[in-house]
C-alpha cells in the first residue's frame, strides 16, 4: 500500500512538473512576442502563396496549394499559447489583454476558417478553394482591425 502511494504521489508529482514547464515556456515577455510574430509571418508566406493562385497570378498546382493550407492550418493553433499574461507588446493592441474572450473568439473563428480552406485545398477544386480563401482572409483582417497596432 505504501508503495503504491509513493508511486502514485511520484507520478503526480512528474505531472505537475511538466505542466509547470509548459506552462513557463516563454523566460521573458519577448520570447513569447518573438514566437507569435514566427508563427505569424510562417503563416503569411504560405497564406500569400496560395493567395497569389487565387488571383491569378501564379499557376494552379493542386500540390503545392494544399501543402501550403496544411501548414497555414498547422500553424494557425499555435500564437495562441504566446500571448498568455505579462506578454504584452510586439505589434499586438492592449484589447488582446482587456477583451481576452472577443480575441479568443476571433482566433476561434479564424482557426475553424483556416481548416476550412485546408479541406478545400485537399480536394484540389479551385472554385471552393477560392471560397475558402476570401473567409479566411477575412477573419485574419477582423483580428487584425481589433487586436493589431497599425
Ligand atoms: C495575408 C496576410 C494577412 C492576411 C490579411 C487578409 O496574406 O499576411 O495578414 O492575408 O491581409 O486580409
Amino acid at each position: 500500500m505504501k508503495f503504491q502511494k509513493l508511486v502514485l504521489g511520484s507520478a503526480a508529482t512528474v505531472l505537475a512538473m511538466c505542466a509547470g514547464q509548459a506552462y513557463a515556456q516563454f523566460q521573458k515577455p519577448e520570447d513569447a512576442i518573438k514566437y507569435r510574430q514566427s508563427v505569424y509571418t510562417v503563416m503569411a508566406n504560405s497564406f500569400g502563396k496560395i493567395g497569389g493562385v487565387v488571383k491569378g497570378e501564379a499557376p494552379f498546382n493542386k500540390d503545392e496549394v494544399a501543402k501550403n493550407a496544411a501548414i497555414v492550418s498547422m500553424m494557425s493553433t499555435l500564437p495562441w499559447q504566446a500571448f498568455g499574461p505579462g506578454t504584452e507588446g510586439g505589434k499586438a493592441q492592449h484589447a488582446v489583454w482587456l477583451d481576452n474572450a472577443k480575441f479568443k473568439a476571433a482566433s476561434d473563428k479564424m482557426q475553424l476558417t483556416v481548416a476550412d480552406l485546408n479541406k478545400a485545398a485537399q480536394s484540389g477544386d479551385l472554385e471552393s478553394i477560392k471560397k475558402a480563401f476570401g473567409a479566411a482572409g477575412a477573419t485574419c483582417k477582423g483580428c487584425h482591425d481589433d487586436f493589431k497596432k497599425k
